[in-house]
């Protein structure tokens, strides 16, 4: 009887953890960030002056991003992409439609500097359609 309660408390014990720790660590619920891939093929996020992204190592997040069709799009439809080139293989590839969609993400667990760019030829200021994810500790 007692060995069944021990084992009981530990499987509640372990369970409170799981739900809680996730938490602990992100400091609540993900964060909901909204960006703007707009016609004039520049990234954008609204109330902010420069289009800059700020989360910390391993945070996961929820991007929801509009993108607005510009003069050039690939012929599967993609207006613009959201690429992380040195994080493609960590899902940092968006590969946009016109309209919003939704996305979730995790922060990589390397501090730093990343350039977020469009890799579908979009049209004029294509070459310059990039932004900036910031990672800190
Ligand atoms: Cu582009």
């Amino acid at each position: 009887m007692l060995k069944t309660n021990r084992i009981l408390l530990a499987v509640l014990f372990a369970f409170v953890l799981g739900i809680l720790s996730p938490l602990a660590i992100a400091g609540g619920p993900p964060r909901l960030i909204t960006v703007i891939a707009d016609k004039d093929n520049r990234y954008k996020i609204p109330g902010q002056k420069l289009p800059v992204i700020t989360l910390k190592a391993n945070e996961v997040v929820h991007l929801r991003i509009t993108a607005n069709k510009s003069t050039e799009w690939d012929k599967d439809g993609t207006i613009h992409t959201f690429t992380i080139n040195a994080l493609k293989d960590q899902g940092w590839d968006l590969r946009l439609k016109e309209g919003t969609q939704d996305f979730t993400l995790v922060a990589p667990a390397e501090p730093g500097s990343y350039v977020v760019e469009c890799t579908v030829k979009c049209g004029q200021g294509h070459d310059d359609m990039k932004m900036r994810l910031v990672v800190i500790p």
